[in-house]
């Protein structure tokens, strides 16, 4: 299982309290997290809080291409955590290697069209609106078949604008409109989802349904589901504590 380090350069990510805003204090934070064994470092500069406002492309550009690049220089699998298809692309000229989506495609109608140009892989995360709706979203019947369907529904659409099957990687989106029942079965039935066929990714790192109220009280509950997920056929997971989650999943 690999282990996919969360690297946000926001002022006002949630779950680190935007320290790594400063781009010289992300990119040590990035190599710091390659040393305690990140398999790959996570860029993003939106954050996905629920409530959160949006950043314009330009805005986001600024903030995660220099670490992108200085990352990706250094010799680091990086992924670029964003909505946007221009800044897709330019995180990929400046070396990224994945691209990961929260929308599934379904916030830039450029994205899928951008992947099949750029042949790289690509994080196709469930989702069903930006921040500040989704959380008036989250009803399903049965959460696990809806989100495969929905999930699936853009999958066809990528295939369609010329995405290669195997370089997708699909995510059920963790805390993105879903109260925390659906959150927990959907972890309880992950088999649903890596039956599929594709890699799944699971970013459970530090949400609320974890319970706690701030974010640093949720990282024994993070280690734990970590845990619970070795053995399940998850191809990786995406956490801000590498160590912890490295340890837990070699122990
Ligand atoms: N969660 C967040 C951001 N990006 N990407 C993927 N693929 N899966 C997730 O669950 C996910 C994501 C929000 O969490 P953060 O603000 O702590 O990064």
């Amino acid at each position: 299982m690999l282990v996919m380090g969360i690297l946000n350069v926001t002022p006002d990510s949630f779950a680190d309290g935007g320290i790594n805003f400063d781009v010289n204090t992300a990119i040590a934070r990035g190599r710091q997290m390659a040393a305690e064994g990140a398999n790959i470092i996570d860029v993003g500069g939106e954050s996905t809080r629920p409530g959160a406002d949006r950043v314009t492309p330009e805005e986001e550009q600024a903030r995660v291409i220099p670490v992108v690049k200085a990352l990706a220089e250094d010799g680091f699998q990086v992924s670029i955590d964003t909505m946007h298809a221009e800044t897709a692309r330019l995180a990929v000229q400046a070396g990224a290697t994945i691209i990961n989506d929260v929308s599934g495609g379904a916030a830039d109608p450029q994205m899928f069209a951008t992947v099949a140009e750029l042949k790289c892989t690509y994080i196709l995360m469930h989702w069903r609106g930006h921040s500040k709706v989704m959380n008036s979203k989250a009803v399903y019947g049965d959460v696990v078949s809806e989100v495969i369907s929905e999930v699936l529904a853009q999958v066809g659409k990528a295939v369609l604008a010329g995405v290669g099957r195997e370089r997708l990687v699909i995510d059920p989106g963790i805390g993105f409109a879903k109260d925390a029942d659906h959150n927990w079965e959907i972890l309880r039935r992950l088999d649903e989802f890596t039956e599929l066929g594709f890699p799944v990714l699971i970013g459970h790192s530090r949400k609320r349904f974890l319970g706690g109220a701030e974010p640093s009280d949720r990282e024994a509950s993070t280690v734990e589901v970590t845990k619970s997920l070795v053995g399940r056929g998850i191809w990786g997971v995406r956490v801000h504590g590498v160590k912890a989650n490295v340890e837990a999943i070699r122990s």
